[in-house]
């Protein structure tokens, strides 16, 4: 497949500011007519043609101003019209068949319902157009259908008009004022109801909100529409962005490639990002719509109003819209936990991606697939390269930043480039080094030398930074790293204030005068730059920052060091002492003021994956086993306030007060423990919350812990849970998940066995990542040493990649870390890669995939 590289942008040879769209909609067959308004770009050649994008189409009408035009040839599936006007009306007619869609790309049906995809490239599966977002055009569209199988017909923008139409069909007519590129086109026909509400905007315009779903979800709609009234206020007070149109309708869809999409005023999600109440979701449910309602209102700024020009430039509008979401979620609840769970997130998806073949900077330079680029480094670090633009400029010139940006770019298809910029002259700052983190792919490395000097006072920190080569592109290399940093007393924890370090330059010292005695480092605090920290300080000195820091999320990160510097040394059979993590335990139970919700996160030891990326060369059942074994000492050592934790945690009523989640979750993190010491009633405790429980966060912690034990509590749990949530799509889901994730030694036979289950598909997204994308992630088992684990994914990918390739490319990054395994284990990724490899008709996103995984 051909490769896209970024310097070779060329503006559109053919602007198309005005499209007619008509549909003639049917589940089987759906006419499309439309009518272009193509003017010539002044910088255009006077010949140069109209190609207007396709992917499966063939026109059956051409019409060029008004006559019928035999003029066109199809090349690669787009289609040319040599043209040599300045302005033209182009009319095409296509036709579709969206049952036999199963790419979930451009128009769709889905239980019954038609919906569409368009970002990246959606919008050529549905007609012939110049589908590059920097060609923004005003819809007008006509949808007509048949009024039972679509009583509700949905568009972008306003509905000016409707009415009957013969054979027991309707219509509508929708207009968008919004000048828009195509992948931000939506249509939606279904039998929908809606939760209906209003919000009026700061300057007192009344808007209309509709979640529609189906007549049965209704009642758990109710969390989402929260979330976007609480977004709309949000994003006024911190941004001044207003919402621009009188209606905004979200529309929710059980088969969806991604989490939701931004699409005008009408906003399509996973239903999973929708659909809670306390009985079918968890308190993290709860968070993921919360998080994503926002994520998907806050592009009609940041990404709609002022949109990309090329693809390259995603980050420009994902990693910003990352930022506000993660931002806005902070504010909604607790900063400290949410900084958490993100840098969580980056570490388990994004860390590992940088150390990889397919590593890439923030903003690509190349690609053959744009839909592989939709990337944890493209949102989650691009997100955090904005953060540290935040924290260097201070909120208030940020804010001066993103005011120019959006008044300077409005209605127009911006880059990158343009955001730095923006940022520059309003707020008033020079990040002409800090651009080198667009351009570098890899995790920068930081070493931190704290020495202290008695006569005079001063405490010298000593900082170095480096990056693995691993991809990085030759050229400057330093980058701009903002460092919070406090110097803890060693007796009191206490400083006299934080200090935004930066270093820009690859070495580097700095002074701190006023230091009597030999302080803590306490750095990199609220993880204020998307490095690794090597390791700068003593077990002792974390262990003392695991209690003392006043810092949450160094304080959670001195105790993850702390243990993670103890397993890496069992897991390669270095000497280390357990006995101070056990005290640093110990202190953290003991102390009296600690939030339980910061108690339950802190105590938890880092996940297998996160270890095994420290590791040179992975072991999975090494670091399975070692962490097994501290998880077992620590539940002995603490059987007894473990247990007390657990009864203070009852459950009362339920409600999603931080109290009453802070208690859901201690108790499924103290379960856990229970269980990990191999108590006899393990099972029958976790078995009576399961039975007991009013909510699905106290039901998965359960089941999770169950899922792992041999006990025949766990068949039962597992079978009630099945007849009871059958019926729920969501909820059956995480049964796949939960079987798909247990450490017992027969997971691989039963997640195949689970793939022939009648509730089993290859057709919904959700399941198959419900079911191979939770087995995938279960390092112990995923990774056996008999190689059953990649064979099985191998076969799902190349089953599923005629049907759906962009989810089906999801799963090679899995396997693509082959180099960084065992010899054994890694031999058997890499044969898994080359059996997908030689498959005939491979799609372009897993070409991609594991061509760039074997390099
Ligand atoms: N912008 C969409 C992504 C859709 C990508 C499909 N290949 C979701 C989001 O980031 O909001
Ligand atoms: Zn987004």
């Amino acid at each position: 497949p051909a490769t896209i590289r970024r310097e070779d942008y060329r503006p559109p040879d053919w602007f198309i500011p005005e499209i007619e769209l008509d549909f003639q909609l049917g589940l089987e067959r759906t006419v499309v007519r439309s009518k272009l308004d193509v003017r010539r770009s002044k910088s255009a050649k006077y010949d140069a043609p109209l190609i207007l994008n396709g992917d499966d189409l063939l026109p059956v009408n051409v019409l060029v101003d008004g006559k019928k035009w035999n003029e066109w040839k199809l090349e690669e599936g787009n289609l040319t019209l040599p043209l040599t006007g300045a302005a033209h009306i182009v009319e095409i007619e296509v036709e579709l068949d969206p049952s036999t869609n199963t790419q979930l790309m451009g128009l769709y049906g889905s239980n019954g319902m038609l919906c569409t995809q368009c970002e990246a490239e959606g919008f050529r599966r549905i007609t012939f157009f110049a589908d590059r977002p920097d060609v923004l055009s005003r819809y007008k569209v006509r949808m007509e259908g048949d009024k039972q199988a679509f009583p509700i017909l949905l568009c972008n923008g306003d509905k000016v008009e409707e009415g009957e139409a013969e054979g027991g069909r309707h219509w509508a007519q929708w207009n968008d004022p919004w000048p828009k590129p195509s992948y931000l086109f939506a249509l939606v026909a279904g039998d929908l109801v809606a939760n209906s509400d209003s919000f009026t905007t700061r300057s007192g315009k009344e808007v209309e909100l509709n979640i529609w779903v189906r007549d049965g979800d209704l009642p758990r709609t109710g969390h989402a529409m929260q979330a976007l009234k609480d977004s709309m206020r949000w994003d006024e007070e911190v941004y001044g962005r207003e919402y621009d149109l009188g209606l905004f309708n979200i529309v929710a869809v059980s088969d969806f490639n991604m989490g939701a999409m931004e699409n005008k005023g009408l906003n399509v999600f996973n239903s999973r990002y929708i659909l809670a109440d306390p009985e079918v979701a968890t308190d993290a449910d709860f968070d993921g719509i919360e998080g994503v309602v926002a994520h998907e209102y806050f592009h009609n700024w940041s990404g709609n109003r002022v949109t990309c020009r090329d693809w390259f430039q995603l980050s420009l509008k994902e990693g910003f819209t990352v930022f506000r979401d993660q931002s806005f979620s902070a504010d909604m609840s607790s900063a400290a936990l949410k900084r958490i769970e993100d840098v969580r997130i980056l570490r388990a998806a994004q860390f590992p991606e940088d150390a990889g073949p397919l590593a890439h900077p923030i903003r690509p330079e190349s690609y053959q697939e744009i839909s592989n680029f939709y990337t944890a480094t493209v949102y989650n670090k691009g997100a955090e390269i904005i953060r540290m633009m935040h924290s260097m400029m201070g909120a208030e010139n940020f804010r001066k930043g993103t005011d120019l940006y959006f008044d300077r770019h409005d209605g127009e298809a911006a880059t990158c480039e343009d955001f730095v910029v923006s940022m520059e002259d309003g707020g008033g700052i020079d990040l002409t080094q800090f651009r080198v983190w667009y351009r570098t792919p890899g995790t920068p490395r930081v070493s931190a030398k704290l020495s202290h000097n008695p006569q005079t006072g001063t405490a010298t920190l000593e900082l170095k930074q480096s990056i693995a080569a691993g991809g990085a592109k030759p050229g400057p290399s330093e980058m701009v790293i903002p460092l919070r940093t406090a110097l803890l007393n060693p007796e009191t924890g206490e400083h006299d204030g934080e200090q935004l370090l930066i270093l820009d330059k690859a070495e580097q010292s700095f002074t701190f005068e006023g230091q009597n005695d030999h302080p803590v480092l306490s750095i990199n605090r609220g993880f204020s730059a998307p490095i690794i920290l090597e390791n700068s300080r003593t077990a002792e000195e974390l262990a003392f920052l695991s209690s003392h820091d006043d810092d949450p999320f160094a304080r959670f990160e001195a105790m993850q060091q702390l243990m993670t510097g103890y397993l890496t040394a069992q897991i390669t059979g270095t000497p280390a002492d357990r006995d101070i993590i056990l005290q640093a335990i110990g202190a953290v139970l003991a102390d009296e003021n600690i939030d339980r919700a910061f108690l339950a996160e802190i105590i938890l030891l880092p996940t297998e994956a996160f270890l095994g990326d420290q590791m040179v060369e992975v072991d999975p059942q090494a670091i399975h086993d070692a962490r097994e074994k501290l998880r077992g000492k620590i539940g002995v050592q603490f059987e007894r306030k473990f247990r007390r934790l657990y009864k203070q945690c009852v459950p009362g009523e339920f409600s999603l007060s931080a109290e009453a989640r802070a208690d859901r979750k201690l108790r499924n993190v103290t379960l856990g423990y229970i269980a990990a010491s191999q108590v006899e009633d393990a099972a029958e405790i976790a078995y009576d919350q399961y039975c007991d429980a009013n909510n699905m966060t106290a039901m998965q912690g359960a089941l999770g812990v169950l899922s792992h034990l041999d006990a025949e509590e766990r068949g039962h749990a597992f079978e009630s849970f099945y007849t009871r949530f059958k019926d729920n799509a969501l909820v059956l889901d995480k049964w796949f998940t939960m079987q798909a994730m247990s450490q017992r030694s027969d997971t691989i036979k039963r997640v195949d066995a689970l793939s022939r289950h009648p509730d089993f598909t290859l057709a919904n997204p959700n399941r198959v990542r419900a079911l191979y994308g939770a087995f995938a992630g279960n390092q112990v088992r995923f990774h056996d040493p008999s190689g059953r684990g990649y064979a099985m994914i191998a076969d799902m990918v190349i089953a599923l990649d005629p049907q759906n390739p962009q989810t089906a490319a999801r799963f090679i990054p899995q396997l693509g870390r082959w180099r960084r395994y065992e010899r054994g284990r890694s031999e058997l990724m890499r044969l898994a890669l080359e059996k997908i490899a030689a498959t005939s008709n491979l799609s372009k996103d897993v070409a991609e995939q594991v061509s760039k995984s074997l390099a």
